[in-house]
């Protein structure tokens, strides 16, 4: 059977089908690297460049995740080796995510249900009230598959709906060609891009300040899209008024002083971490490996490798 190379933690489900089909080494393990010819990874592990180094022969790296900025793609291509993604399966999850964040912060779940817990209710009083999160206007960072499911999501929250990308959609949505503009023209933003160098702290002070004092910023896509240092200091400046974070730059390290501000809500990066999408995600993941071995083509190449896949 061929050598398969996993980096990082797959389920159970995952690790059945393919143990059928390849001898499964776990990076760590001494592992015979001239022999491995496919990877299994994750969005957050990557393939590591002495792994990608080492691994020669390795024709596939397969990811668990939609995002693939931990994967040097230029490397794999220069080499003809394919990388896969499971795009469009999390998208709804994603954006459930988003949408959430959205709610918690605006309506203050996360006090209110501390303050029923606590009987703080009962010994205090009723629990001050909070922001409506109906009838807003939501800047959309990034209106691809995902973003594009936040929107449709918004709609039921009656949502005056922004974006920005490098280029305009076909969309009914206000289309802002620069990101500080649509910042000053909306009361949240939610952040969706992919990660990556080239879009590495889009949100900086200036973007985060013309949000505004009572301005939201919800980011669901990679940490690195959010200066986050600049962001501590915008919170604490009551330059931008709120943060819901379900991704981090330093992950899993959250800084210390976001853990301390009640107005920020925390997630420990489960944009698309429940049993359903992340069984979907790992089929897809096992489906691509599958079928390389079976057929010679991948069944979602990230883009930068989609001409490498046979016809
Ligand atoms: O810029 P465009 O027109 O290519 O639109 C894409 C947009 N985008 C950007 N927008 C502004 N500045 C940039 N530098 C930039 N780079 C890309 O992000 C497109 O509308 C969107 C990405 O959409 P998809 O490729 O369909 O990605 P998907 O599946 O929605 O996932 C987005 C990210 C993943 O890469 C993970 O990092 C995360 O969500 O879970």
């Amino acid at each position: 059977m061929p050598d398969l190379l996993q980096i990082g933690g797959i389920t159970g489900d995952m690790r059945a089908r393919l143990a059928e089909r390849f001898t499964i080494h776990q990076m760590g393990d001494d592992y015979p690297a001239d022999a491995i010819t496919h990877i299994v990874t994750n969005g957050h592990d990557g393939v590591p460049a002495a792994v990608l180094e080492a691994c020669q022969n390795a024709k596939v790296a397969a990811s668990y995740g939609v995002g693939y900025d931990a994967i040097d793609t230029n490397a794999c291509v220069a080499r003809g080796m394919l990388v896969t993604h499971t795009p469009d399966v999390l998208n709804q999850e994603v954006a459930t995510t988003a949408i959430m964040l959205m709610l918690t912060s605006f309506r203050n779940f996360l006090s209110d249900e501390a303050h029923a817990r606590s009987g703080a209710w009962e010994r205090d009083g009723n629990a001050p009230l909070s922001r409506s999160a109906d009838g807003r206007r939501v800047g959309i960072l990034g209106l691809g598959r995902i973003g594009q499911a936040i929107a449709d999501k918004l709609k039921a929250f009656d949502a005056d709906i922004h974006y920005h990308t490098r280029s305009p959609k076909d969309v009914p949505y206000t289309y802002h060609a620069d990101l500080v503009d649509m910042a000053r023209a909306v009361e949240v933003i939610i952040c969706i891009t992919p990660g990556g160098a080239a879009t590495r702290h889009l949100i900086n002070r200036e973007v985060m300040e013309a949000l505004g004092p009572d301005g939201t910023l919800i980011n669901v896509s990679r940490g690195s899209v959010v200066d986050e240092a600049a962001l501590v200091t915008a919170l604490q400046d009551g330059k931008l008024g709120y943060a819901a974070l379900d991704v981090f730059e330093q992950e899993p390290k959250i800084p210390d002083a976001l853990k301390s501000m009640s107005n920020v809500v925390l997630l420990p990066h489960v944009g698309s971490g429940t049993h359903e999408t992340r069984a979907a995600m790992g089929n897809l993941v096992v489906d691509n490996l599958l079928s390389h071995l079976d057929t010679g083509r991948v069944v979602t190449p990230v883009p930068e490798c989609a001409h490498l896949n046979p016809s």
